[in-house]
This record gives structure tokens, C-alpha cells and sequence, in this order.
């Protein structure tokens, strides 16, 4: 006995091209881009008097995947800038990098902050 598949149905096609007059030109209009790009975020640490220099390095290892010497520079600058990025991730991954860091440096009794901001585009 022959089962009966289950029917997909098809996207609409576009109508063919009837050929016109010869010489005539075909005009093909462009479609507008029908997905964006997500909204990117970066995930920036502050500077404070009272976390360690140390403590900070090892967060940007562990939480943004950076080696210990990218981690060191990061974590100056930010001493000395009062601010750095330490990465650029979707909505969801930035705020639970955010969520991770402050309750690692709360855990641990450090006043460190970390906030997301959207990149503009
Ligand atoms: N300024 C801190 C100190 O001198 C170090 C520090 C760096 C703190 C980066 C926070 O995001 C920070 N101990």
C-alpha cells in the first residue's frame, strides 16, 4: 500500500520573464533586504579604586576568552581610561556575560562593573 507524504507547501514564485519584443530591455528591480543584521553589543568593564588588577585579568580571561597577555592590556586600559570593551556579542549572550561578571565579582566581594551597550549602526 502506497503512504501518502505529507504535502510541503511551496514558496510563491516569481512570474517568468516573457520574452518581449527583440531589442527590448528586461528590467530587474532589486527586492529590498528582508532580514537585518541583529543589533550587536558591547560588554564594557569600569574602573574602580578598589578591585585588584589581578582579579580583573582573570575575568576578562575567563569570561571573554582572552589570553593572559591581551587580558593584561585590556585590563589597563580600562585602568587608565576609566573604561574598556572586552567583547561584542548578540543582546542575550552580552546581558548574560554582564549577569556572570557582577555576580563573580560580588562572590568574591569586589565593587568591579560591568555593563552592555548597543554598538550603533
Ligand atoms: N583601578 C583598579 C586598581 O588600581 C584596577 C581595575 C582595573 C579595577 C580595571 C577595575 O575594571 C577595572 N586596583
Amino acid at each position: 500500500m502506497a503512504t501518502k507524504l505529507p504535502q510541503i507547501p511551496s514558496s510563491p514564485k516569481p512570474p517568468a520573464l516573457q520574452p518581449g519584443p527583440p531589442g527590448d530591455a528586461v528590467v530587474l528591480e532589486r527586492r529590498p533586504e528582508r532580514v537585518k543584521p541583529p543589533q550587536m553589543y558591547q560588554v564594557v568593564l569600569l574602573n574602580d579604586d578598589y578591585t585588584p588588577m589581578e582579579f580583573v585579568v582573570v575575568i576578562i580571561q575567563e569570561f571573554f576568552n582572552k589570553d593572559r597577555e591581551t587580558a593584561t592590556q585590556i585590563m589597563l586600559k580600562i585602568h587608565l581610561d576609566g573604561k574598556g570593551v572586552c567583547g561584542v556579542f548578540s543582546k542575550d549572550v552580552a546581558v548574560t556575560k554582564v549577569d556572570q561578571v557582577t555576580e563573580a565579582a560580588r562572590r568574591n566581594g569586589h565593587p568591579l562593573q560591568c555593563i552592555s551597550e548597543p554598538l550603533e549602526s
